[in-house]
């Protein structure tokens, strides 16, 4: 059938809306009309060329949701009708990583997935009779797309598409980052590298920890309202301090008895590398946890020294903040209409599919938190 898609002919080039064909659901496999999608990092990082393993031409887009339209044979967890989010992250609930409950990493379609492929190997889109390659395993800038059904979380059916398309990708990383990787306790310091759309929502999933302690570090002077409007009780610009961050941080979280100062959770929410480093060493001597959530730049290494470790700080990271995605995206969804958490203070901008290259610039200049693309 013929779909509407924003299609990533070359790196560096703009997208350009054409009509392509998708093909029906195979086994295991459902077809969804995709309602809106969020524009993410990683979909410009790709767009760009940076990323090696980027594929073209491809269909971006992993932020979605949308309402399943056609099933293929042997699906039952969904049918015509539900309200669906996909999943980058799916959840077969079966390989050895989903029975392992220690990861969220399924590796049921791993293979594939990167490859831009679905399991069996082939492409569902095609353009003037050539394959389209699918886009971690979502392709959202395309008004119909065709997922396995291990990746797709069904919802609620009140909830609106424009807005919880966010749980795709950054409100579930931000808010999972805390609750499932973290598991931050009541009582907590912490500190938010990066007050992005990943970032605040990491401060709001602190917030909804009962952290007491939530500072924001941005080098933008703008993200402080922001942060504050989510939880934020203290902000640190690093270009205005005029003195080294790390220790700037470590005697703010200094209090009482406790004289050795440093946080208790710590996130970065840039993907800078030196940023990683302050995070780390701004965590608490003897227990600090310090979770690695922005992606760095192809090649880029991360530095410390092994001190920092043996003093017992811990260094982690997060995919999609650790959430597993058929069993935890729902409950998101429903802490978001019960008014647990906000999201739609952070939908800045919404687009038309035709003004998608629009919301990159918007990322690109750090003018937006999210822009979402309404179909
Ligand atoms: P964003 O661009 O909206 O926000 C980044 C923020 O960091 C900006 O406000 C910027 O001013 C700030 N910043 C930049 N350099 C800084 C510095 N040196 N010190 C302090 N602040 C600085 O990006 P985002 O959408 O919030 O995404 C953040 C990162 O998270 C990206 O790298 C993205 O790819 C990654 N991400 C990871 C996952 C995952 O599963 N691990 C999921 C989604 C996004
Ligand atoms: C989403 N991300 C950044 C912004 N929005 C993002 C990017 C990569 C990952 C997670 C979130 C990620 C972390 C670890 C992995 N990925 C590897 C997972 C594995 O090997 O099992 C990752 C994922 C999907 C893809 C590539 C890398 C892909 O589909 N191409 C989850
Ligand atoms: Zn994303």
């Amino acid at each position: 059938m013929d779909v509407r898609a924003a299609v990533a002919f070359e790196a560096g080039k703009p997208l350009e809306i054409e009509t392509v064909q998708l093909e029906g659901p195979r086994p295991f496999e459902v077809m969804v009309e995709i309602k809106a999608t969020g524009i993410c990092h990683t979909d410009e990082f790709t767009l760009s060329g940076a990323d090696p393993e980027g594929i073209f031409p491809s269909i971006l887009g992993h932020e979605g949701a949308g309402v399943v339209v056609e099933i293929g044979e042997g699906v039952t967890s969904v049918k015509p009708g539900d309200h669906v989010i996909p999943l980058y992250t799916p959840e077969c609930r079966q390989c050895p990583s989903c029975l392992s409950r220690k990861t969220n990493l399924c590796t049921a379609i791993r293979a594939t997935q990167g490859k831009g492929l679905m399991p069996d190997g082939s492409s569902r889109f095609s353009f003037q009779g050539k394959p389209i390659q699918h886009y971690m395993g979502c392709s959202t800038f395309a008004n119909f797309t065709v997922l396995p059904e291990i990746a797709v979380a069904k919802v609620r059916e009140d909830a609106p598409f424009d807005k919880i398309c966010y749980i795709g990708c950054g409100v579930t990383t931000g808010i999972g980052a805390v609750i499932n990787t973290a598991k931050v306790e009541p009582g907590a310091k912490a500190i938010v590298f990066g007050l992005g759309g990943i970032g605040l929502n990491v401060i709001q999933g602190l917030r909804l920890a009962a952290a007491d302690m939530i500072i924001g570090v941005d080098i933008n002077p703008d993200r402080k309202a922001w942060g504050e409007r989510f939880g934020m009780t203290h902000f640190v610009n690093p270009k205005e301090i005029g003195t080294d961050l790390v220790p700037y941080l470590v005697d703010m979280t200094k209090k009482g008895a406790d004289q050795i100062g440093g946080a208790d959770y710590t996130f970065d929410c840039t993907g800078n590398v030196q940023v990683m480093r302050q995070a780390l060493e701004a965590c608490h001597r003897g227990w600090g946890v310090s979770v690695v959530i922005g992606v760095a730049p192809s090649g880029a290494e991360i530095a410390t020294r092994p001190f920092q470790l043996v003093t017992g700080r811990v260094w982690k990271g997060t995919a999609f903040g650790g959430a597993r995605g058929r069993t935890d995206v729902p409950k998101i969804v429903d802490w978001y209409m019960d008014k647990k958490i906000e999201i739609d203070p952070m939908i800045t901008h919404i687009l038309p599919l035709s003004d998608i290259n629009r919301g990159f610039d918007l990322m690109h200049k750090g003018e937006s938190i999210r822009s979402v693309v309404v179909y």
